[in-house]
């Protein structure tokens, strides 16, 4: 990139508008003018991208593929603009124009091609790898429609289609040259060849052009630019024959039609499966596309196609892109005529898997049915891939039954996907250190002792770019200020901002901050929610997807019991409270949408409730996205990760809180025990069971919740509230569903599942010592200084290096 010229930029900016629109600028709408300075930015960045890819290609660098289903990168422009150091620039040039840059960022819509963690861990990974030159592509899917935007109408959720691309995506190129064909159904026919081998051949298949297109992922100031690769489908055009009969007619409105549905819309399920023939269709989609274009570029520049590996490696985000092992062996076995052990040696190394949770609802397995019907010839592989791995088994543990059971590939009517990758690859990796050992020695029990040269940890990240940098830019400076611009890419500077904590001002700037991000959060929550609510109170904040093991009940009976307490005994003691929630449900999860229906009820009694002089007010954040969440994490005081231990895999949000200088209050769930082991348990509240405690209640069934409620006033209080009418005057069945999960369960699921009642009293508590330790400004000032003095662990650069280290191997591009 040349230097910034603002005169340059300015007229570039006017020179789109009028080509684009036809308007001179000061007629243009801010729609427009984004745009217009979208492809100016995109402008500055071209030459980079070229260059990157072709230093890529004379180092003959080896290159990791992240396959994964989602990639929630969110907001495109303000990050480039961090990355490319034009913040200022841009800035002065923009308001020359009459525009403020926020205001311009704002047009942009979010790119939610994601649920939550996984998909925003896969958006953190690619800016690392970028920032830190390793040769990468993200590959995935072009939906037409993102995760839906949240409406609540009445306190509940409504789903709203997210047409992310209505005004066109200004940073995406299409890449109609690299168009490659992909196939279903049909049938496998043997046939020998010329030379008198046998050939298998699908016949009779539908099948779907696979398009790219292509997003720049910048480094932050260093002129590397990767790319995200995700594919759209489009029929193939059979429709211009001359003429056709009806069984050609027909197969040509179907291939018309699985072409339009295959890329329409993600799936809005999070760390749950839904099982869909469409979702084996997007899988197989994307990554048969991907596969066929790494091999033909890896053959452009290669001649062997048996040291495919040492230049391409695949990182599966979860089982979904699991279908790479069957669709690389049969790329190498058909199309490259190689015989199975070589074409097996390729693949166990050019591929590694990912885990990133134990729930057994998002363990995905396959009706064999349904993935012979449509992956025919990768159903051939899979069994043969399993038949040897069973005598395998049989050969080292001679008649264990057991072992095949729990360990085959096909089993039961079904294929196993996460068995299907650890035996496919090379590595098997869990997200954080308490996650992989819960791998280790519960889920992959049998796995880890066959394999245990495959299974190793990588504690997830965050980017500090988006987090601090461009979400927190107060916050920012002021790191900077201190300690120089050094933690922009290495965050384990920021210990240096440890002998500030000592320092009365450097706290008292540090606290203005957080106030002055408050200040900021309340002006959106006024904006967006119509409440107001006080900057001088705690924000305590829960932030994440719906989910009943992340435990958003537990948070709202707490609440619902602070408030009983303070109706009973108006004067007690009490420091102002703001609970902030913002939560996505899928669109399917019952139990899920009463609990925002229930937060959304509760707000609406308790803030409206003047006895209680707006000590506590109850926030519902509609549509928490990647570009709000910046704003949320800035201003939050509590973290609250409440999780049942050992559910959350890892968290990432617990990281971006803590960055931004807020107290960790939760259990000792995923990276919440690495975060805890570096700023230490006085400066965080730890409460409830031990993921060991709860897995041995859970392989006894369980425990009796009915004990508790019975013997507990207040437990039994909050409960009965939930179907007493208090939160529900004009249904009171609205919350049985939610009464009867902790107190009946369902289906021979056990009562109170996720220990929220168990964990009550001593979440309570924590409670306590947070209001507690509040009211020691200085000492908490401490603590949430030493909490962003602490983070450098938890960014994402550090992660990638790991996996680049212990897993891909690959060396930076010099440039
Ligand atoms: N995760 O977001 C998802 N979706 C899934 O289907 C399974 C797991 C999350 O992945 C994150 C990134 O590794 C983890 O931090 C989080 O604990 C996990 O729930």
């Amino acid at each position: 990139m040349q230097e910034f010229d603002k005169k340059e930029f300015k007229k570039n900016v006017e020179e789109y508008v009028g080509v684009f629109f036809r308007k001179p600028i000061e007629e243009a709408s801010r729609q427009q003018v984004y745009q217009g300075v979208a492809y100016t930015v995109k402008n500055m960045i071209i030459d980079d991208w070229l260059e990157t890819h072709k230093a890529y290609e004379e180092q003959d660098l080896k290159t990791v593929y992240y396959l994964s289903m989602e990639f929630l990168v969110g907001r495109a422009l303000g990050n480039m603009i961090t990355n490319l150091k034009a913040d200022t620039s841009i800035r002065e040039a923009l308001e020359e124009l009459g525009y403020d840059l926020e205001t311009i960022e704002d047009e942009e819509p979010d790119a939610a091609l994601g649920n939550g963690g996984l998909g925003r861990l896969a958006a953190c990974f690619l800016d690392s790898l970028s920032t830190l030159g390793y040769p990468a592509y993200g590959c995935g899917i072009r939906y037409k429609y993102g995760m839906f935007e949240q409406k609540i109408e009445n306190g509940y959720q409504v789903e709203v289609p997210d047409n992310w691309l209505k005004n066109g995506n200004p940073f995406e190129i299409k890449r109609s040259e690299y168009a490659t064909t992909v196939k279903f159904g049909g049938y496998v026919r043997m046939i020998r060849d010329e030379y008198g081998n046998d050939r298998f051949v699908q016949e009779n298949y539908q099948s779907v052009r696979a398009i790219p297109y292509d997003m720049p992922i910048l480094g932050y100031g260093n002129h590397v630019v990767n790319t995200l690769r995700i594919w759209d489908a489009e029929a193939i055009d059979t429709f211009n024959l001359d003429s056709f009969d009806k069984g050609e007619y027909e197969k040509a409105v179907e291939q018309q039609n699985l072409a339009r549905t295959i890329c329409e819309v993600l799936y809005p399920n999070d760390n749950h499966i839904a099982g869909k023939e469409l979702r084996l269709k997007q899988q197989y989609f994307f990554v048969s596309a991907s596969i066929q274009r790494v091999v033909a570029k890896y053959m452009e520049a290669h001649e062997d196609i048996h040291k495919l590996y040492e230049k391409v490696v695949f990182q599966l985000n979860d089982t979904h892109p699991t279908v790479t092992v069957p669709e690389l062996m049969r790329i190498l076995l058909d199309d490259y005529y190689l015989g199975w052990e070589e074409a097996w040696d390729i693949t166990t190394k050019a591929c590694a898997y990912t885990n990133h949770t134990i729930m057994s609802e998002a363990l995905e397995k396959w009706p064999i049915e349904l993935f012979k019907r449509l992956l025919p010839r990768i159903y051939q592989i899979v069994e043969e891939i399993n038949r040897r791995f069973i005598l395998q088994i049989l050969k080292e543990y001679s008649s264990d039954a057991k072992k095949i059971e729990k360990m085959a590939i096909l089993y039961d009517g079904q294929v196993r996907m996460a068995n299907l990758a650890i035996v496919g690859g090379f590595s098997v990796n869990g997200v954080a250190k308490l996650h992989t050992e819960i791998l280790k020695k519960q889920e992959l029990r049998d796995f880890y002792e066959m394999f245990p040269w495959k299974f190793n940890n990588k504690t997830n990240g965050i980017t500090q770019r988006r987090f601090l940098l461009h979400g927190n830019p107060m916050l920012a400076s002021w790191v900077t200020g201190k300690i120089g611009e050094g933690w922009i890419t290495d965050l384990s500077l920021m210990e240096k901002l440890m002998p500030y904590t000592e320092d009365e001002q450097s706290r008292k700037e540090f606290m203005d901050i957080k106030y002055r991000n408050k200040v900021r959060l309340a002006a959106y929550i006024k904006e967006n929610n119509g409440i107001a609510v006080n900057p001088d109170s705690i924000f305590d904040v829960q932030v994440k997807r719906l989910h009943e093991y992340k435990r958003q009940l537990l948070n709202i009976l707490h609440v619902m019991h602070l408030y009983n307490k303070l109706k009973d005994n108006p004067d007690m003691e009490f420091y102002p409270r703001t609970f902030i929630f913002g939560a996505k449900a899928s669109a399917g999860y019952e139990r899920a949408k009463a609990i925002i229906k229930l937060i959304n009820s509760v707000a609406e009694v308790i803030n409206n409730d003047e006895d209680i002089q707006d000590k506590i007010k109850v926030v519902f954040i509609e549509n928490y996205r990647v570009s709000n969440a910046e704003i949320i994490f800035a201003a939050a005081d509590v973290s609250e990760q409440i999780s049942t231990a050992s559910k959350e895999a890892s968290g990432t949000g617990n990281m971006k809180f803590m960055l931004n200088g807020a107290l960790t209050l939760g259990t000792l769930d995923g990276a919440n025990v690495e975060i805890v082991e570096e700023v230490g348990e006085e400066n965080a509240f730890l409460f409830g069971l031990h993921s060991d405690e709860v897995i041995e209640y859970e392989q006894q069934g369980g425990y009796n919740p009915r004990e508790l409620y019975n013997s507990d006033r207040d437990i039994k209080r909050v409960v009965d509230q939930l179907v007493d009418g208090t939160y529900s005057r004009e249904d009171k069945a609205l919350f049985a569903p939610l009464y009867e999960s902790l107190l009946a369960g369902k289906g021979g699921e056990p009562a109170d599942r996720y220990f929220i009642l168990k964990d009550f009293r001593a979440y309570e508590a924590a409670q306590e010592k947070v209001e507690k330790a509040y009211r020691n400004m200085e000492g908490w000032a401490k603590a949430a200084m030493k909490n962003t003095a602490k983070c450098g662990k938890f960014s994402s650069d550090r992660t990638i290096e790991e996996y680049v280290k212990d897993i891909w191997h690959l060396s930076k591009v010099q440039k």
